[in-house]
């Protein structure tokens, strides 16, 4: 056996022209490495001849060293003994104050609904993951536009129908769910909860709904996957890579490990501008550019550091490959006009999401419900309202905005950010209290509407004279609280 390495020994191999570092327990070369890493070589020059692997898990899937680098970067094991001996880092007054928090947050009974969930969580979270996870493109317009568009629908109930038994259950691309609502594919679950997208794996089950599985999890596929029980259902959300043979492995292996239906992302030919996320970067990172003389701008945010695998040329054509290498149904994700839900019905997809990704993308396009009525009716103009499935996403806080979608015509809505908060905040069970909470107002709505089953909500019970006017916004207190903007001192930490 190798012997151990010391940890003074990989300290000496502290920079760019000799970069070595720990990984949970192995020591890696990572010096030709450097220039190929997706986030630049910076954040890694940061750990060259330490221990990075609190940096490193919350991101990255286990298995990606494994995937991506040949077997000879790894040099060896460092010695544990000779590890323990460094001193620990002293947390920073920010972090001190987190913890406070954390330690201090109210139980998870006093969550009364999905605000509370998103307070918490901006308290609780490490910075770096409530920007990621908060974060919307520019001036966050439409990531406030797509809770404000529900708040400009008013409901219509009507009485004397007997409502003593509600049912919410209904189908998504054929499979049960309990209600119609779906756990939308967000990244890097870890960064909110060490057991990651896992706890919404297990949570799902729990309340019998769908999870969407993201590419970019933190988790690996097969962590996921391996989470949910037997006859679990979960979809596949995909990000076309560049490299089409990498593409077709990963959605043959969805397709082999029984998801039951892929999501392919179109709205994110690019990665919009996260100013949140973007700024928080360029607090970590400007010491060690000083150092390296890197001018090279990686100030970009988690997220578009990572997403330069992402096939900007994806387009209408493709979509006939995808349908010859997987028996999957296809919807596409980031559908935002008439035109395009009408085309991806041409195309032979099953179903389409209008999402405008979070309000994470291009700022001031629409938001999913607005636009789900003029969607609806090109398909009835076509003939195809019952051959295409339509989902809505972004801005789901209440039961009254899902049933406000189902009454437009989407067979499901999906949720992100909300369960990615209550997954911060409270792991698992967090996760199963917002569901539960969800459901609760559900069963409300659907009885005081006069509406015993999905099928019964209809467009009657919704008015949307006021809904593609955009003259008069609701105020959004949360949204307008959680919004963080430039510190304007020279210290940001003052
Ligand atoms: O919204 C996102 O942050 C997202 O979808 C993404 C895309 C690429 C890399 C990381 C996240």
């Amino acid at each position: 056996m190798a012997p151990l390495i010391s940890a003074a020994e990989v300290a000496k191999h502290n920079n760019k022209g000799d970069c070595w570092v720990i990984l949970n327990g192995d020591v890696y070369d990572l010096t030709n490495f450097l220039p190929e890493h997706p986030a630049g070589a910076n954040i890694i020059l940061k750990y060259a001849g330490k221990d990075g692997s609190k940096a490193f898990n919350p991101i990255h899937p286990s298995d990606i060293i494994q995937k991506l680098l040949p077997a000879k970067v790894r040099v060896g094991k460092v010695d544990p003994a000779t590890l323990k001996a460094e001193a620990a880092e002293k947390p920073s007054e920010e972090e001190l104050q987190r913890q406070k928090a954390e330690s201090s947050k109210p139980p998870l009974s006093q969550m009364l609904n999905m605000w509370d969930f998103e307070a918490v969580a901006k308290q609780v979270l490490k910075k770096e993951a409530w920007a990621y996870y908060s974060s919307g493109a520019d001036d966050e317009i439409t990531l406030r536009e797509n809770h404000a568009a529900f708040g400009r629908i008013w409901l219509k109930p009507r009485i004397l129908i007997d409502v003593a038994k509600i049912d919410m259950s209904t189908t998504i691309l054929g499979q049960k769910s309990s209600i119609p609502l779906y756990i939308s594919a967000t990244a890097l679950g870890r960064l909110g909860h060490p057991d990651g997208e896992c706890n919404l794996t297990r949570a799902a089950h729990t309340h019998d709904i769908i999870q969407m599985i993201p590419t970019l999890a933190s988790c690996t596929f097969d962590e996921i996957r391996g989470a949910a029980r037997n006859g679990q259902h979960q979809f596949f959300q995909l990000y076309v890579n560049k490299d089409r043979k990498i593409t077709e492995a990963v959605v043959r292996k969805a397709e082999a490990a029984g998801c039951k239906g892929l999501f392919i992302t179109v709205d994110a030919p690019q990665l919009g501008r996260r100013e949140k996320d973007m700024r928080m970067k360029f607090d970590d990172d400007s010491a060690i550019q000083k150092e390296t003389g890197d001018r090279v701008d990686r100030n970009q945010g988690a997220a578009r550091a990572i997403s330069s695998f992402i096939d900007p040329a994806l387009k209408w054509d493709d979509i006939k490959w995808f349908k010859s290498i997987t028996k999957m149904p296809i919807v596409l994700k980031g559908v935002q006009c008439a035109e395009d839900a009408v085309l991806a019905y041409q195309y032979g997809c099953q179903g389409v999401v209008l999402s405008n990704h979070g309000g994470r993308q291009l700022d001031w396009s629409r938001s999913g419900i607005e636009i789900l009525p003029e969607v609806m009716a090109a398909l009835d103009a076509v003939g195809a309202r019952d051959k295409l499935e339509v989902y809505v996403d972004g801005g789901v806080r209440r039961a009254t905005d899902i049933f406000k979608a189902v009454a437009l015509g989407a067979k499901a809505v999906g949720i992100g950010r909300p369960l990615l908060y209550a997954m911060s905040s409270y792991g698992q069970a967090g996760v199963e209290r917002a569901l539960d909470l969800l459901k609760d107002e559900m069963e409300m709505t659907m009885r005081l509407m006069g509406t015993p089953t999905i099928k019964d909500i209809t467009r009657s019970h919704v008015i949307t004279d006021n809904l593609n006017k955009h003259i008069s916004v609701v105020e959004d207190f949360s949204m307008n609280s959680v919004y963080d903007r430039l510190s304007t001192s020279a210290n940001p930490k003052l």
